[in-house]
């Protein structure tokens, strides 16, 4: 038997209503969307390691100068999303020990290393193009304060995904050896895009609770699947190689049929065990500490200021 006030919330949730911050929600409704915003945040967060790596080595200024705005776009994202779960209850500091301390997850993606200049038209095209086809439906969340910060977000998005194609676009008309690059970035980034969508619906245990609460819209597969449709015709046009022998054209469903990702991989590395993982909390947990002296004096700033005050 359903308690009143949660009969009410689901009716709210049911006729497409949207859940404000003060309002009442039920604790799980509330802790979930903790979860799933601060984890999509530190994602934005650790998500500029990759990319980052390659500023100082872009082929031209131009090139350079995009790969700029788009990491500090992705700054401005996990800033955003960090104040939407603020509005739920948890701070900002509690957030940063959480991932610091290997207690949130962020995106199994950024765990992967970035290896050519390819990698960072790879990451556009596919990371930033997982991430859309997720958030666009988040744009209908049913919490407020998240649905709307993804209206930003999505449109930032759309940009990066254009930059990498553009990218990956250029280089295969290039050399040989910069059209093999692209192959290769592809190669490596093909499956751990595929897994950014969270695992197979029967392994994934939060689904059905927020699709009943419409945090989610639609199922891991279900958009791990549309994701495949647009993207395998992108990878035609750029003459590249989806890495996967089981894909294939199914008339009857309109979609494509592939292959199932390694989940064993999948699992290892969301248990902390993926190629780069030490090396991004490293990095993370090494940026907190630096800047330690510059919180302190911005506390011992603001504690002046409000003795003086007070006199
Ligand atoms: N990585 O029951 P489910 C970006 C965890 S885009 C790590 O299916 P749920 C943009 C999951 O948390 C990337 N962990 O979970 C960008 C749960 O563990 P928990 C960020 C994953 O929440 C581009 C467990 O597995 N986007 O950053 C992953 O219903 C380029 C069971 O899974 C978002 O976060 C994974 N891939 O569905 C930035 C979108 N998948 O928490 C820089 C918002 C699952 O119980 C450069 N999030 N897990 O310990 C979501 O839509 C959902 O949270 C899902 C997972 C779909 C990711």
């Amino acid at each position: 038997e359903m308690d009143p006030q949660e009969r009410v919330f689901q009716q709210r949730i049911d006729t497409g209503q949207k859940i404000e911050p003060k309002e009442w929600m039920p604790e799980a409704y509330r802790k979930t969307l903790i979860r799933q915003i601060s984890q999509h945040a530190h994602s934005e967060i650790v998500g500029q390691l990759p990319e980052g790596n390659w500023i100082t080595r872009a082929p031209t200024l131009e090139r350079k100068a995009i790969l700029l705005a788009k990491v500090q776009d992705e700054a401005g994202h996990g800033l955003y999303l960090y104040c939407a779960a603020e509005t739920l209850g948890i701070s900002r500091d509690q957030m940063y020990e959480q991932l610091h301390s290997g207690k949130a997850k962020y995106s199994s993606i950024f765990n992967y290393p970035t290896l050519s200049w390819a990698d960072i038209g790879a990451i556009g095209w596919l990371v930033d193009g997982a991430a859309i086809m997720n958030q666009v439906p988040l744009q209908r969340c049913s919490y407020g304060p998240y649905a709307r910060a993804m209206v930003r977000i999505c449109k930032e998005e759309s940009f990066h995904q254009r930059q990498g194609f553009d990218i990956l676009a250029k280089m295969v008309r290039g050399t040989p050896a910069q059209k093999e690059m692209v192959q290769d970035a592809l190669d490596r980034w093909w499956w751990p895009s595929l897994m950014m969508f969270g695992p197979s619906d029967d392994a994934s245990v939060h689904s059905a609770q927020s699709m009943a609460w419409k945090i989610k819209q639609n199922s891991n597969d279900e958009l791990r699947q549309k994701f495949v449709d647009q993207t395998v015709p992108q990878a035609e046009y750029l003459g590249l190689t989806v890495p996967d022998p089981d894909l294939k054209w199914n008339e009857e469903k309109g979609g494509y049929d592939f292959g199932e990702p390694d989940w064993s991989e999948f699992f290892e590395v969301i248990a902390g065990n993926g190629p780069c993982n030490a090396e991004r909390l490293g990095a993370r947990r090494k940026a907190w500490g630096d800047g330690t002296w510059f919180r302190d004096g911005l506390t011992a700033h603001a504690e002046k200021v409000a003795a003086r005050r007070a006199k």
